[in-house]
């Protein structure tokens, strides 16, 4: 499969690897590493970006709004501010897919101007004037199911069948796009890990991920060096890879088309061995 994200083609026939890039003083993850006096540093986020499409990313995803559990909500020129000169300098310096991280309509139009190839919005195109902005776009979108916001997301999330659930919030907003003139081929899926979901909730997720095929959608997932992992083994954030790259393997299997991660080299050495044997002639 194909997706086409403006001026470029993204192939899916095996899966891509999405690099983080975070231009927010305060993930959870790296917050802050690209800050020199509390100013984003875009050489040093061009120089990540550049060793992460030498890794091997066909995507490189970057948001300017934080949403790890309990973040604080920030202004959309704030978000302007920190996004939209990274994305105009990977896109013009460097052989990559940029998506934007955002729920903001503003910047999604804006994100598409300065050459934007895809929309990845945790609220699914939510927010006021997001379907249609998204529409106009004409960049691919991925929809991604969260429940609540992130200031309270993870305070009791609760499903009746949380796999069920997803799969319908997720039909649902593909339903809202198409009647908004937004193509299926424009569209891709994502569970949203750890978004309102308990260890148990992600778990299940994973496990069924292949009932997301269903939708007819390539399925984007995240879940590099996410609590799940810290709450299974109690490993800090900069101990989760031996355990990020088992979930993003495990996803593969179940038919993730892009994996999320802050770490590409060895998630795609990962990825290309699944491969070998997916596609052995014996
Ligand atoms: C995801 C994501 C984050 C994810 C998609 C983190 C922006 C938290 N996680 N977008 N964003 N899917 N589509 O741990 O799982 O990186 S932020």
């Amino acid at each position: 499969m194909r997706v086409q994200c403006a001026d470029r083609h993204l192939d899916l026939s095996t899966p891509a690897i999405m690099g983080v890039i975070n231009t927010t003083p305060d993930s959870f993850s790296d917050g802050g590493t690209l800050y020199r006096n509390q100013r984003l540093d875009l050489d040093a986020a061009l120089a990540r970006a550049r060793s992460m499409v030498d890794e091997g990313a066909a995507i490189l995803d970057i948001g300017g709004e934080s949403t790890r559990p309990g973040a604080a909500p920030v202004s959309l020129q704030q978000e302007m501010d920190r996004v939209l000169p990274l994305v105009e300098r990977i896109s013009a310096e460097l052989d990559v897919v940029v998506s934007v991280d955002t729920s903001s309509p503003g910047l999604m139009s804006a994100a598409a101007a300065a050459g934007a190839g895809m929309i990845n919005d945790v609220r699914a195109l939510q927010r006021a004037g997001a379907v249609q902005a998204a529409a106009a776009s004409g960049l691919p979108i991925c929809l991604m199911h969260m429940q609540g916001e992130p200031g309270d997301m993870q305070q009791s999330p609760h499903y009746g069948h949380v796999v069920d659930e997803v799969v319908d919030f997720l039909a649902a907003r593909v339903a809202a796009c198409e009647s908004e003139g937004i193509e299926r081929s424009r569209l891709l899926v994502d569970p949203g890990f750890g978004f309102g979901k308990t260890v148990d909730h992600n778990l299940q997720l994973l496990a069924q991920l292949a009932n997301f095929s269903a939708l007819g959608l390539p399925i984007l997932v995240g879940l590099s060096r996410k609590s799940m992992i810290g709450k299974l083994l109690g490993r800090a954030v900069h101990e989760r890879l031996p355990a990020s790259i088992a979930l993003a393997l495990l996803a593969a299997e179940r038919g993730a088309a892009i994996i999320r991660t802050h770490d590409v080299a060895p998630t795609l050495d990962a990825i290309r061995i699944w491969r070998a044997m997916e596609q052995r002639d014996c």
